[in-house]
């Protein structure tokens, strides 16, 4: 049964991975303390783990205390600094397997072979919080996967959004300090609701259509299960013949693509801050692996100035229905960390990690990348040695002339460390093309040097109104209720002004509605009519399947075991989670002494940690507080669009709640089809077309 989560997978994890050649180039490095004797670093076996050494029982402590010092120095030292931005994260081990061979396109070994699988490591993660913060906050997601391929690792270092906020990365240190919070207060934490933020986008206007998706419910997802990835920058695809194509990278999850609501989203913050790690986490454990397609866009070089957008600006997006997405692969996330700090804290990825095959282009963030993620990670991981960090290996062998630094592991033998040498037979030796050395793509470059920028990356809102144009009627209301909360937040009428006055280049209607919820004048600029649309960005068109979804049963003491014994194992048969809920922890039973055993209390959990509700309700101790649980609950879910399924039994409460029959309330009362009818709900996740206000 997959309602409660429990950690009894770890074997089958193991046994999915027994062929994974980094899984088995991480076991000699972990160390299980089970069942072992104590001892210091240095080996020695500890007598008293709670005492200090000192003179006298109530006497003071005494240098001698070597165990003492190692303990706390240790301890001391524990924390390393948190990634500059991409804080707070998590991650998974993979693999990835290929559908077809791209040969065609690249000669990238990993994709050439559809028998092999490549391990992979997947870390998510929030843009601007600190590695505290919750995971629903409203932000970008990094997406970032190592590829563990035979010819060394390649990083895809993405996000879940396609375009960025800025053009030239001599930008981001702005933009960041624009974002985090204000550097004389500290305030807000993990969130673009403020001043310096807003200030940045009024006057950084190439920033326009990734506020588009900022302020779209894409910054908000449901889970890592339920959103694309994508690795934004243009990129070369090169085969074995020297040939190169323009290639973005995608990955489409298998659940489609789905978010939350900004106040359930705020609400989850504090009753769950860990929602979306616990959600990957558990998903793996129960054996539900997340699944996503690898996709890619390929253009071939003489259409590189077809659009009516330059294909290397970071702001604009290639539209599906333009360049379509060819999937090449599957990615299944099948192995959790065994120690985060270990896996998700130390690993350290680098666009600039290719593989022969994958090559850059001329796009001015991505090469501004190129320099700072190398960089970062010498403070961060103090030191030029990180790559020996398990995580951080390659698995195919690896051998070069550098040599010490802090923490150095490998003990190289021999006197040999330069090239070119006699002494070793000038080795290690370099590789030509054909026996897989990394070529640089020989694009020809000419040019005068100057700090400017193309004049092809000059429009700024065409695809900020594509967007706009692409959303379905929810997804735009909740894009002005975003706006109106994050410009509403701000302080500096000035500002809130100067954001209404660039976005009526987006919509007129919009810039206006949001004028008027923030107090300030309505914006001045004319209306520009769009006619083009690109379906793929709208999340109306995503897939929608009750897998893996999850409801809260709200059930006491007295319930039919018939009724509701079916649908449980109704929604166990179609993927459906569910959690037992009551008013206390252990044993419900049904009028005829059938048993269930609750999980969850009603205050350990809440609504909107649930995607759908099926009431059942009936008796309890105290009665009052029972109903006025089940009330409280059924009225969250019912304003947040859910679905919510009513037993027989839990007609009562249905009627005590503001909820009105509708658009996804299925009760079950003389209906026979109410299990199906109650999945197609869930699947559907959220019923728009419900009158709440
Ligand atoms: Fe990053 N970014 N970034 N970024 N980025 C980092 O590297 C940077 C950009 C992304 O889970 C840092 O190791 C610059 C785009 C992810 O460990 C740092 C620019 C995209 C992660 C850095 C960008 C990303 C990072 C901080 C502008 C999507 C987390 C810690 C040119 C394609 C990786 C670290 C993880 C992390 C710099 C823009 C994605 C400072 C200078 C565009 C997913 O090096």
């Amino acid at each position: 049964m997959k309602g409660d989560c429990v950690d009894n997978s770890k074997s089958n994890q193991r046994k999915n991975l027994e062929e994974n050649a980094k899984d088995q180039q991480l076991e000699p490095f972990r160390v299980d303390n089970e069942g072992k004797k104590m001892t210091t670093n240095q080996g020695l076996k500890v007598s008293n783990d709670e005492n200090s050494l000192k003179a006298g029982v109530r006497g003071p402590t005494i240098m001698e205390d070597f165990h003492f010092r190692e303990k706390i120095t240790h301890f001391d030292h524990e924390r390393i600094p948190e990634r500059v931005v991409h804080a707070r994260g998590f991650a998974a081990h993979g693999e990835f397997e290929l559908y077809e061979s791209m040969g065609e396109y690249t000669k990238a070994s990993f994709l050439q072979d559809t028998n092999k699988k490549t391990p992979v490591f997947v870390r998510f993660s929030t843009v601007v919080g600190s590695l505290g913060s919750m995971d629903t906050a409203r932000d970008v997601r990094g997406f970032a996967t190592k590829f563990y391929t035979n010819e060394g690792n390649y990083d895809l270092v993405g996000n879940n959004i396609p375009v960025f906020f800025i053009q030239d990365a001599i930008k981001f240190p702005d933009l960041i300090h624009a974002v985090k919070p204000e550097p004389h207060n500290e305030m807000p934490q993990a969130a673009s609701a403020h001043d310096t933020f807003w200030d940045f986008v009024a006057n950084n206007q190439e920033i326009a259509h990734m506020i588009m998706w900022h302020m779209s419910d894409r910054a908000i997802p449901r889970s890592f299960r339920m959103m694309e990835g994508f690795g934004v920058h243009a990129f070369r695809f090169v085969n074995d013949k020297g040939k190169s194509r323009f290639v973005k990278f995608h990955w489409k999850p298998v659940l489609g693509v789905h978010s939350l609501i900004w106040d359930e989203a705020q609400i989850i913050a504090g009753k769950d801050p860990d929602f979306q790690r616990r959600d990957l986490w558990e998903s793996i454990e129960i054996g539900d692996y997340p699944e996503y397609e690898l996709g890619v866009q390929m253009l071939e070089p003489e259409d590189e100035f077809k659009f009516d957008f330059d294909i290397l600006d970071a702001t604009k997006l290639w539209p599906e229905e333009i360049v379509p997405v060819k999937k090449i692969g599957k990615m299944t996330l099948n192995r959790n960390v065994d120690n985060v700090f270990a896996e998700t804290e130390q690993v350290a990825f680098h666009p600039g990690n290719v593989v022969p095959g994958i090559d850059f282009t001329n796009d001015p963030l991505l090469q501004g990348r190129l320099f700072s993620y190398l960089d970062t990670q010498l403070i961060r991981l103090g030191g030029p040695n990180f790559s020996e960090i398990p995580i951080n290996r390659p698995i195919c062998p690896f051998h070069n002339n550098q040599r010490n630094g802090f923490s150095r592991q490998t003990i190289n033998v021999g006197k040999v460390s330069y090239h070119k040498n006699s002494l070793a037979n000038n080795t290690p030796s370099t590789s030509t093309a054909r026996e897989g050395g990394f070529v640089h793509y020989e694009e020809k470059v000419e040019g005068r040097i100057t700090r400017a920028r193309s004049k092809s990356f000059d429009n700024h809102f065409s695809q900020a109104r594509l967007f706009w144009n692409s959303m379905s009627p929810p997804e735009k209301q909740h894009i002005i209720d975003a706006f109106s909360f994050e410009v509403g937040k701000v302080k500096s009428k000035s500002v809130r002004q100067q954001v209404v006055d660039m976005f009526v280049r987006v919509d007129k209607a919009m810039a206006t509605t949001v004028a008027d919820n923030v107090g300030v004048n309505r914006p001045k600029g004319e209306q520009i009519n769009v006619t083009l649309s690109s379906p793929a960005l709208s999340q109306a068109n995503t897939i929608k399947m009750p897998q893996t979804l999850k409801v809260g049963v709200l059930i006491g003491d007295g319930f039919d075991a018939n009724e509701v014994g079916e649908i449980l194992k109704y929604l166990t048969r179609q993927g459906v989670r569910y959690s037992i809920v009551s008013d206390r922890l252990g044993v419900v039973t049904s009028s005829d002494g059938v048993q269930l055993t609750a999980s969850d209390t009603f205050i350990t959990t809440d609504a909107v940690l649930f995607d759908s509700l099926y009431v059942v309700g009936v008796r309890a101790k105290n009665q009052a507080k029972f109903n006025s649980y089940i009330v409280n609950y059924i009225n969250e879910a019912y304003r947040h669009y859910k679905p919510i399924g009513i037993a027989t039994s839990g007609t009562t409460f249905f009627n005590m709640s503001n909820a009105n029959v509708g658009p996804g309330i299925v009760l079950a009362t003389g209906d026979k089809d109410f299990d199906k009818k109650f999945v197609n709900a869930i699947a559907q996740q959220r019923f728009w077309e419900r009158n709440i206000y």
